[in-house]
C-alpha cells in the first residue's frame, strides 16, 4: 500500500497511525506542496491523501482508507464511537486551522523541500485563512478561544489509552487533530488531553511535529 500525503495532514496521519498501530507496512509518498500533476495523474485531481492499494486502486476518502486498514489483520478498532466526540471533533476544528496553518510552513517538513512549494502553500491558503504573520500575532486570543473544546475534550478522556476506554475511530478522529493543534507553542493541553496525546502518539512510534 501506498499513500500519497503531507507529512503535516492530519487526514493523512488517521491513515498512518491505524497502519502503525496494526503495525501493517504502508509505503509513505510525501508530495511536495506544488506537485499537483503527481495527484492529477493518480485521480484526475488535486486531493491528499490517497490511499494506492496493492491491486493498484485508488481510495480517496481517509475513514473509508482506515476501514480498509482495519479489515488487516486482528481487529484494533473495538470500541464503540460516541456522537459527542464528532461533535468535539468538528468544534475543534473550527478553532484550530487558523493556529496551525500558518505555522506549518516555518517547520522543516518534506512538503515543503524547495522555496516553490512552500510558496505554493502559503498563495493558497493565505487566500483562505488570511495573512499567516497577522495570524500568528493573534496567538494567544486563538488559542483562548480553543481551550474550552480542550477542556471539554479532557473530560470526555477516558483513559490514555483510548478515548472511550477501548480503541475506536474516535481515537482515529481526535489523535490527529492534538498532533496538528501540538505545533503551537504556548498552547498547553489540559492534563488528561497530555496524558492520551504522549501515550497514544508514543503507542504509534511518530513522534510528535515540531513547536513553533
Ligand atoms: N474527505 C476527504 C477529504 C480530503 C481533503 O479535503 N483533503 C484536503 C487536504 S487535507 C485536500 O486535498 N486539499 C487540497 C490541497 O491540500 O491541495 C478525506 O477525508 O480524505
Amino acid at each position: 500500500m501506498k499513500l500519497y500525503m503531507f507529512e503535516h495532514c492530519s487526514l493523512c496521519f488517521r491513515v498512518r497511525m491505524i497502519a502503525a498501530l496494526k503495525n501493517l507496512h504502508l509505503q509513505e509518498v510525501v508530495v511536495l506542496d506544488d506537485d499537483s500533476e503527481t495527484l492529477v495523474s493518480l485521480v484526475g485531481k488535486r486531493v491528499i491523501p490517497i490511499l494506492v492499494k496493492n491491486d493498484g486502486e485508488a481510495m480517496l476518502e481517509s475513514m473509508d482508507m482506515v476501514d480498509y486498514i482495519e479489515t488487516m489483520g486482528d481487529p484494533l478498532l473495538t470500541g464503540q464511537a460516541r456522537p459527542e466526540i464528532a461533535e468535539l471533533e468538528s468544534a475543534i476544528l473550527e478553532k484550530t486551522p487558523l493556529l496551525t496553518m500558518p505555522r506549518y510552513p516555518l517547520l522543516e517538513l518534506p512538503e515543503f523541500a524547495t522555496v516553490a512549494a512552500r510558496d505554493h502553500y502559503i498563495v493558497r491558503k493565505r487566500k483562505v485563512y488570511g495573512d499567516f504573520i497577522e495570524l500568528r500575532a493573534r496567538t494567544r486570543p486563538l488559542i483562548a478561544e480553543l481551550m474550552p473544546r480542550l477542556e471539554t475534550l479532557d473530560s470526555l478522556i477516558e483513559s490514555a489509552d483510548a478515548i472511550n476506554g477501548r480503541l475506536s475511530k474516535d481515537d482515529i478522529r481526535i489523535l490527529p487533530l492534538l498532533r496538528s493543534a501540538a505545533v503551537v507553542e504556548g498552547l498547553r493541553f489540559p492534563p488528561r488531553v497530555r496524558a492520551y496525546f504522549e501515550t497514544m502518539m508514543d503507542r504509534t512510534g511518530f513522534r510528535p511535529l515540531p513547536v513553533v
